[in-house]
């Protein structure tokens, strides 16, 4: 296993870590606060590249490999894990999706301008009866011939208010449980389309999460992803490389974390010396540096498999379930070390640790992850 980066990919990686300490630092505590979207931060990432990373050039994207997405997601995340939520959707639910089981019309009509960041991009999967239990979908595409009829609620959907082209999942024929579901394409504006109220969320309160209603949305079959009963299928497969994603922005949280309190630990003083040289703190210390390396190795691994082509359902699962996990026990130690100082909002490492909390939870909570890990084990 090689994990030493091109020069490429560091020169990105770099440009990633420039962007999150120049542009999303600054007003991170603010937006948080006030849970508003990163509007201007999501346009110069934009500008960077950042949201269509994978996505072959001749259709506006980067055309870069599943490491360097990685590579940003964790510079991004260290810093605010709000606006990288946002770059996981859209590169690796939406664009993904759509490149590679998207029909040409539909790249050249949504994945251009996805990829460009022209437009953001949501995927509804979740309902409030259908998180991890993703086949017992109660909203209905009733197909009409030349056209689908949607009927029925999201839950929780990342973008939800700010999007402009949402993946929705809904159930065609129930009699043919989840082989009768279909992805469709819908537009914001669609008659019919609604989007509920602004959850007020424990963290990641910069990312802009809602409920849909949609009220016989007329939907064009030209709009459907994939074969008829393909939508299972479709979200199953988008959601493997999602995970690596957000295992890379779980990876972030704990980093960022971990240099907070690194950092801290050498200026604060107590009982005569830095709390650094007490080894309490230093064996904290310890533990974080270590488990992260752990958790990046498993990123990469899933990262570098989904590159060459090989299976990653697995991998993929497993460095979500252990980089959140990471992330969480990581966060926590680092308000830990900051003592009062960490209670409090100026020190950064609150926000961490409240965000650290939805990367054990979305695109397949923990339990999920092992249910993935263990059948691939047990099978
Ligand atoms: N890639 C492709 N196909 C997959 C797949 C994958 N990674 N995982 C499952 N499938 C297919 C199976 O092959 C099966 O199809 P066939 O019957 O045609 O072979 C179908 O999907 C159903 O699979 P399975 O019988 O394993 O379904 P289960 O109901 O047991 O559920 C889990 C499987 C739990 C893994 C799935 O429901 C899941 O991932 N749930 C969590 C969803 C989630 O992440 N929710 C968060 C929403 S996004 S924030």
């Amino acid at each position: 296993m090689d994990f030493s980066l091109t020069e490429e990919q560091k020169l990105i990686q770099q440009a990633a870590r420039d962007f999150a300490q120049n542009e999303l630092l600054p007003g991170v505590i603010d937006r948080d606060e006030k849970q508003e979207f990163p509007k201007q931060e999501v346009q110069k990432m934009a500008e960077l590249g950042f949201l269509g990373m994978m996505v072959d050039p001749k259709y506006g994207g980067s055309g870069l490999d599943t490491l360097s997405y990685v590579l940003v997601m964790e510079e991004l995340s260290k810093v605010d894990a709000s606006s990288s939520v946002i770059v996981s959707v859209n590169n690796s639910l939406v664009c993904w999706g759509l490149e590679n089981f998207g029909t040409e019309e539909q790249k050249e009509k949504y994945l251009t301008r996805l990829a460009t960041g022209e437009i953001i991009g949501a995927f509804c999967l979740s309902e409030p009866e259908a998180g991890s239990d993703a086949t017992s979908q109660k909203t209905t595409a009733i197909d009409k011939g030349d056209h689908y009829v949607l009927n029925g609620t999201k839950n929780w959907i990342t973008n939800g208010g700010t999007a402009g082209v949402y993946l929705v999942i809904a159930q065609t024929d129930k009699e043919k449980k989840h082989r009768g579901i279909n992805a469709l394409i819908v537009e914001k504006g669609t008659p019919g389309f609604e989007i509920g109220p602004k959850e007020n969320k424990l963290g990641i309160r910069g990312s802009d999460t809602h409920s849909l209603i949609f009220n016989d949305v007329k939907v064009p079959k030209e709009n459907r992803i994939g074969d008829d009963g393909f939508g299972f299928k479709f979200a199953m497969k988008t959601l493997s490389g999602g995970r690596i994603g957000i295992a890379a922005q779980a990876l972030g949280i704990a980093a960022g974390a971990y240099e907070l309190a690194l950092k801290y630990s050498k200026e604060r003083k107590a009982f005569g010396t830095e709390i650094s040289n007490h080894q309490a703190i230093a064996f904290k210390l310890a533990d974080m540096h270590t488990s992260i390396q752990a958790a990046r190795l498993l990123v990469y691994q899933a990262a570098k498999d989904k590159d060459n082509g090989s299976n990653y359902d697995v991998s993929g699962a497993m460095a979500k379930l252990y980089a959140s996990k990471v992330a969480m026990e990581t966060a926590i130690e680092a308000v830990q070390i900051h003592g009062g100082n960490g209670f409090v909002k100026d020190y950064h490492v609150e926000r961490l640790m409240r965000d650290a909390k939805i990367t054990q939870i979305y695109e397949g909570t923990s339990e999920i992850q092992k249910i993935v890990i263990s059948r691939s084990i047990l099978k």
